[in-house]
Formats: C-alpha cells, structure tokens, sequence
C-alpha cells in the first residue's frame, strides 16, 4: 500500500531538515519504506481538505489506505511498530524506548519551541532581550540532565530507536544557537544520528523539494 506524507511547498527552513516532515521520512527511510510525499502550501494547510487529515492545519500528516495520521511523533511510533528496526524486540527495552520518544517530545520539544516561538512572534517587544535568560535557562536545564544521562553511551538505552531519532530531531532545532556549544555530548549524538545512511536519504529528499522552488 503506497505511504503518502505531507510536507511544506516552501519550507520556512529553506531545506535544513528542520520542519517535522523530516523525522517522517527518515522513520520511513530506516525500515526500508519508499514513500511519496504531497507538498502543501501555508493556505492550502488551513484549508478544510487538510484539517480533515490534520486539525490543527500543520504538517506532516501520514496516510497509508484508509489510516490517515498526524503528529509526528504518532506517525513515527506507528512506523516502528510496523516494522522491524526502530524499536526493540524485548517488551521491557521497547517500553523504555517508546518513554523516551514522549520525553522528547514532552520533555525536551517544548523549551526548545518556546524560544523559537518568542523569536518569532514577541522579538520587536521591548521585554523579548530581557526574558531570554529565562527561556534559554530552561532549555540548558533540560540539556544539562539529557547529558548527564547520555554520558559516553552513543544512543539514549541501548541500541539506536525510533527516541533517538526523534531526540536528535528535536535538539537539531538548537543549530546555529550559542546553546548547542556548551554540550559537545550532545553534539556528538546528533552527528552520530546524522551520519545514518538513512538520515542522509531523508535529508536530501527534503532539501530536493527547497532547491526545485528556487529554480
Ligand atoms: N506536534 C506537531 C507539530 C506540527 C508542526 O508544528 N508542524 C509545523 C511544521 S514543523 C507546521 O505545520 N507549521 C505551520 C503552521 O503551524 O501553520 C507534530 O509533531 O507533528
């Protein structure tokens, strides 16, 4: 059954990965299966046809015969109970790893998010410089326990997993910040997660969709 993805048109990130259609396609790319994707504009998202398969008017969404899903990380639990390679077979490892996935998400995500948001929408307010401290203390706190954590392992409990992958999605979001030098732990996993053959196939695909807008 064909897998069907979205993603954006024209991605804000000018095809640095960043935007969660990546982790999707990279979950797809590390079990070996071949996808297609449908590339939805800003307005196009908003639209009724899209808020049926997404209500919150975001990418990426999954459809695959008649399951359709939305949000990432969903999708991406979904492939790896599908199919062999992202999450372990023993029940105890597996739960462990699925734990992990929501840290991400719930744990790591939202500070990380929170400050790119302030950039976004608050950095012409005259308090935006002042709260900075605050928004990237949050960040370093959460950044200081997942180093210790991870310590000189390669991956966050055992062997690579479906959480890795959506860990170093996550810290990925702090590239090009003055943050992400202060833990060169943390550094080394994401090259290490970047380094996967199927990380590379799936950023190139998305960068492909950027560099065919700019011709
Ligand atoms: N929690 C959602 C977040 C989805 C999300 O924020 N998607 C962004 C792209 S990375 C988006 O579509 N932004 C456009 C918008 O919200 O209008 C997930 O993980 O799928």
């Amino acid at each position: 059954m064909t897998i069907t993805i979205t993603a954006f048109e024209s991605s804000p990130d000018r095809g640095r990965g960043l935007a969660r259609d990546m982790r999707v396609r990279w979950a797809l790319e590390e079990v070996g299966q071949p996808y297609e994707v449908r590339l939805v504009s800003f307005k196009a998202m908003k639209q009724p046809t899209h808020l049926a398969l997404q209500p919150f008017g975001q990418i990426p969404t999954y459809e695959e015969g008649d399951l359709a899903l939305f949000e990432s990380g969903g999708i991406v639990l979904h492939i790896a109970e599908h199919h062999p390679g992202l999450l372990p077979e023993d029940a105890n490892a597996r739960a462990r790893a699925i734990t992990w996935m929501f840290a991400a998400l719930s744990t790591v995500e939202p500070p990380i998010v929170e400050r790119e948001a302030a950039h976004y929408a608050e950095r012409d307010e005259a308090w935006h410089e002042a709260r900075q401290p605050i928004l990237k203390g949050r960040i370093r706190d959460r950044l200081d326990q997942l180093s210790d954590r991870l310590g000189d392992a390669d991956w966050l409990d055992g062997a690579f997993s479906a959480a890795d992958l959506l860990m170093v999605t996550v810290l990925r979001r702090l590239e090009g910040s003055d943050i992400l030098g202060d833990y060169p732990t943390l550094s080394a996993y994401i090259a290490r997660g970047q380094a996967r053959p199927a990380y590379k196939r799936a950023f190139d695909a998305q960068l492909a969709v950027f560099t065919a807008t700019q011709k």
